[in-house]
């Protein structure tokens, strides 16, 4: 086994780096100094939902990448696959082979797909995508291809119960710049996804009452987001998330009696189980679909791209993999005329967000980027946090990712413990039974 004992080297590699067969047959005989010696991971909720984060550290004093592995649900078991099974892959490895790297992962654990899996692998690509940019000294858009556009427009989150109340919270953040608006609405009696004014991630929705009625949802909703249409007129894009709660037909009907509304798009109006329907359903409206957001496998989107059934990839880069499976998804869906609208509420960490904006900047056919508004103690544990500037995302020349990583500030807020913060994801219609959430 080769080890890097040289003098300079900032850390020499811990002696249970992994037999030679973890690493490329190459990159034993490749005069690369750069070794990965470290990996480690920080589970923290400045945000009040819990981020881990995981740090791959060099022999190279100073040289780091940074990656977000945060699935709020399963935060503790990504975190052993992290530790226990990727890490001792790692030590020893040359940080620069991230293809190499990242289909041994997914392949060392054998049974594909899956979150957890998932956003492990996602935290260590995109920590390897950081550490190339750094080592390269350029950004990470410049690595992905360059800017292909000034900044990345964002979307915000509005909620109320009246037509006139979501105008009013609408034109106070028109004020702030936005021009895209999640409207989502609280239903009496109902928990509709993203409706309350307290949450989980700080910035609206998810206080859940634990009960659904479609029928409720789908008497009022669609008239007050027509109305809302109808109050504030043209120059504002109006989105809503149905958080795959409908059947297919009531989802034709929702899709059909919002075309009044002019949305920018309708997502998760199905979920994953049924998006062999989208074909037929978007024949059925011209309501523009997006869906992907809870996808774990790039493959599931092909269908959806090849027979051009949604407007919109939601991409949520942890739970994908990384950078490097969700490049190549992003490039397929250009090929068809898809646009990206990445995942960004308070869940995705600044990390995360930051991998979002590298994307954006890159691909050609980026469509909207949903904005968490960050608290300050979030973004004074992640320095450099991108934080949307008159509704957009400008990215910066700092090398990487441009966002770090203060681990003693992080301490300071410990992650809520299981089943703490996944109670909002337990939701039961009004019979009793099980709904997703
Ligand atoms: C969205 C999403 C989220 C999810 C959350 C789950 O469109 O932003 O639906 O709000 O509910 O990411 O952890
Ligand atoms: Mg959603």
């Amino acid at each position: 086994m080769t080890t890097l004992a040289s003098a300079e080297a900032g850390q020499a590699i811990p002696p249970e780096a992994p037999a030679i067969l973890a690493r490329a047959p190459w990159s034993t005989t490749r005069e690369s100094r750069l070794r990965i010696t470290n990996v480690r991971t920080f589970m923290t909720a400045p945000q009040g939902v819990p981020y881990l984060i995981v740090r791959v550290e060099t022999n190279e004093p100073g040289l780091y990448g940074l990656g977000c592995a945060s699935d709020p649900q399963r935060t503790h078991a990504v975190r052993s696959v992290v530790e226990d099974y990727y890490r001792p892959t790692l030590l020893g490895r040359d940080p620069a082979d991230i293809e190499d790297i990242h289909r041994l992962l997914l392949n060392s654990g054998y049974w594909r797909g899956g979150s957890i899996q998932g956003n492990a692998l996602g935290a260590i690509d995109v920590a390897l995508w950081d550490l190339k940019g750094k080592a390269a000294s350029m950004p990470l858009y410049s690595l992905l291809g360059g800017q292909a556009r000034m900044h990345a427009e964002t979307y915000t989150h509005v909620h109320g119960h009246t037509a006139a109340e979501i105008v009013d919270r609408i034109e106070k953040r028109r004020d702030d710049g936005y021009r895209h608006f999640r409207v989502q609405v609280t239903v009496p009696g109902s928990d509709t996804y993203g409706t309350t004014s307290t949450g989980v991630f700080g910035q609206s929705s998810d206080l859940r009452n634990g009960t659904w009625d479609a029928l409720s949802y789908l008497t009022y909703v669609p008239k007050v987001l027509c109305d809302v249409r109808e109050l504030i007129g043209d120059g504002v894009e109006l989105l809503h998330d149905a958080h795959q709660r409908l059947s297919i037909a009531q989802a034709r009907q929702f899709a059909r009696a919002v075309e009044p509304a002019r949305l920018f798009f309708l997502e998760d109006v199905l979920a994953p189980e049924d998006i062999e329907w989208f074909p037929q359903l978007r024949a059925s409206t011209t309501t523009p679909l997006a869906v992907g957001e809870v996808f774990g496998d790039v493959h599931q989107y092909l269908r959806l791209i090849e027979t051009r059934s949604v407007d919109f990839i939601r991409i949520r880069i942890p739970t994908l993999g990384g950078i490097t499976p969700v490049r190549k998804l992003v490039a397929a869906a250009e090929l068809f005329g898809i646009r990206t609208a990445p995942h960004g509420p308070g869940d995705v960490s600044p990390v995360g967000q930051a991998a979002n904006l590298a994307l954006n900047i890159s691909a050609p056919n980026f469509g909207i980027q949903e904005a968490a508004a960050f608290r300050d103690e979030t973004i004074d544990v992640f320095p450099g946090t991108f934080v949307p500037q008159h509704g957009v995302l400008i990215p910066s020349e700092t090398p990487g990712l441009g966002v770090d990583f203060d681990e003693r500030l992080a301490a300071r807020f410990p992650a809520p413990a299981p089943l703490e913060h996944d109670r909002w994801a337990m939701l039961r219609n009004t019979d009793g039974s099980v709904q997703r959430p």
